[in-house]
């Protein structure tokens, strides 16, 4: 283990720190009124192993889990962890389709006192080697078949530039398979804060959660035991969570949504079951809410307007359905109130982030403030401001910038010091990037965003990011990544460039971002070639300015 880092090191520039812990003060409040309880993740469903050990804890494609099986495969895979070498405190990139492997693999994770880094099933060489860099991982556990996801030639990829990194392919059936690099593994000590023997291992880091990110490189944020646990208790009276509850998983199952809000560790924590869906489409989700008797699912926009369609014309019986709950993006009024007309359950609309604050709308609620907010905290102990550009509050009604801190909202991101300096306020609100108004029920309305961002249908995209990948093509002289509007999700990405010469063509664009090893979701919906890019006084581009553009086919 390291050394804190002393006075002298930390007065100097911002620290990269791996934790930027609560102040003291503000940490021994939280403990006393009893909302960091020293509890363990990876202890959540504990108490069901007496209460409802054949209870069904997880179901999917690839197994199905009561609590006291969950409870005897995370035991073994936590020794089995510890057996390949890895300390506590170590981080771990998960990387694995929604399978009930994914929930013994990090709850196992977690027994073992590791720390797992949430990458999604779809990121690629691009993301998946920046999380590595950056945590100085020692593994990488990913799917071989697991779930229909084959991620074995990324893994030899990641590992061909991680001297020593630990491979563990998940095969269908759930074994597992290793693969070292036989380099000797680069030691680069974790940068912990002052104070961190003290804390206890409930207020260190227990998992690192990937932001939305509006920077060139994602940031890693990192979550305490005794702060997501909060979140997702505090979660469950809200959501009514219990152990009734048969929750789906349609969102990708490392997201924090699907994972806290109250998602799996919600539901494992009620003694309920949680069944993963490959894939969120129609005709897969309705099958499994039949056959599965779902009460409680979560969603974003796009996917609620393509249920909301084929709702209309179903051929399953979705009676059990009671709640569904949808974020990620803004959902539109419209969309909004067709949902319990349609699907004949209600709507919970949920207002969160990776870095923290969650808002949800409640049961209480009239239909008006459900259809039209996307909720209030969860804790009263949020504390939120609505401000204006100059930091200045403005009035209830009006719009301004949110800024948040409480009690599992992050006081700064993984390793990221002068960022933080920008994204914190110096005294710790985090500065969310979302423009809201506030009612005075408390309620929030997300009316816009100030941050270098596209949220395609809850994906979010860094623009900064795209845009540094694209300038590395030779036929790209500058270029600038744009939000358009898009009927079903929302936004969409748009690539304004000015080429060097002859522009290239999309395909070839595409291509050249895909060798790069950039997920996906991330490479432009459209390309358009501009003669230049206008920029605004401070050096931005001006995007409502760009002439002279023609899409490019
Ligand atoms: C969730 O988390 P992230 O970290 O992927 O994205 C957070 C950002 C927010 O800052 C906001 O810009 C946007 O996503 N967002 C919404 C929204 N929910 C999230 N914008 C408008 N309306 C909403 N309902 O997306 C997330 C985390 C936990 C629970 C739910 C969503």
């Amino acid at each position: 283990m390291t050394r804190p880092m002393s006075e002298s090191q930390i007065s100097s520039s911002p620290p990269d720190l791996d934790l930027t812990p609560w102040p003291a003060e503000v940490a021994q409040r939280y403990r006393a009124l009893g909302l960091w309880t020293g509890d363990l993740l990876g202890d959540i469903a504990v108490q069901h192993i007496g209460l409802r050990p054949g209870g069904e804890a997880v179901i999917g494609p690839d197994a199905r889990l009561t609590y006291a099986e969950l409870e005897q495969e995370v035991q073994r895979l936590a020794v089995w962890w510890r057996g390949l070498g890895w300390e506590p405190g170590d981080y771990v990139v998960v990387q694995l389709p929604n399978t009930a492997a994914f929930v013994a693999t990090v709850l196992s994770l977690w027994r073992a006192g590791l720390v797992p880094v949430m990458a999604l099933a779809n990121h690629r060489r691009a993301e998946v080697s920046a999380f590595v860099a950056q945590t100085n991982a020692v593994g990488h556990v990913c799917a071989d078949g697991l779930g229909g996801a084959n991620h074995a030639a990324l893994a030899v990829d990641i590992r061909s530039g991680a001297p020593g990194l630990v491979t563990v392919l998940v095969g269908a059936d759930g074994s597992h398979s290793v693969a070292r690099d036989p380099r000797p593994r680069a030691t680069r000590p974790r940068q912990l804060p002052e104070g961190w023997d003290d804390l206890p291992p409930s207020g260190r880091v227990a998992l690192l959660q990937l932001s939305g990110g509006s920077t060139g490189t994602p940031k890693l944020i990192p979550r305490t035991h005794d702060d997501y646990l909060l979140s997702v208790r505090e979660s469950n009276p809200i959501c009514g969570t219990t152990a009734d509850t048969r929750y789906l998983v349609a969102l990708p199952c490392a997201h924090n949504f699907a994972m806290s809000s109250p998602g799996i560790l919600g539901v494992l924590q009620a003694g309920g079951t949680v069944v993963m869906a490959p894939e969120p489409s129609p005709a897969t989700a309705f099958a499994l809410v039949e056959a599965e008797r779902i009460t409680m699912t979560a969603v974003v926009p796009p996917v609620a307007m393509l249920w909301l369609r084929a709702a209309n014309r179903r051929t399953h019986d979705l009676s059990t359905l009671e709640s569904l709950l949808v974020g990620g993006a803004r959902l539109p009024d419209s969309v909004a109130s067709q949902v319990r007309p349609i699907l004949g359950c209600r709507l919970r609309q949920v207002f969160g982030m990776a870095e923290g604050l969650v808002n949800y709308t409640r049961d209480e609620d009239d239909e008006h403030t459900v259809t039209t907010t996307q909720g209030r905290p969860i804790s009263p102990y949020d504390e939120l401001r609505v401000v204006d550009d100059h930091d200045h509050d403005v009035p209830d009604g009006e719009p301004g910038h949110l800024l948040t801190r409480g009690p599992y909202t992050i006081r700064g991101y993984f390793r990221a010091g002068a960022h933080n300096a920008r994204a914190f306020t110096a005294d710790g609100f985090y500065r969310t990037g979302d423009v809201v108004v506030r009612h005075p029920s408390g309620h929030l309305t997300v009316v816009g965003r100030a941050k270098d961002q596209v949220n395609r249908g809850g994906e979010k995209i860094a623009v900064v990011e795209v845009e540094s990948h694209l300038l590395t093509h030779p036929g790209v002289a500058e270029v600038s990544v744009i939000a358009e509007p898009d009927e079903l999700l929302g936004e969409r990405a748009c690539a304004v460039l000015v080429p060097t010469g002859d522009p290239p063509s999309v395909s070839e664009l595409r291509q050249h971002l895909h060798e790069r090893g950039l997920a996906d979701y991330k490479i432009p919906d459209r390309f358009i070639i501009a003669d230049e890019l206008p920029r605004t006084r401070i050096g931005k581009t001006d995007v409502g300015a760009i002439r002279h553009e023609r899409t490019l086919e």
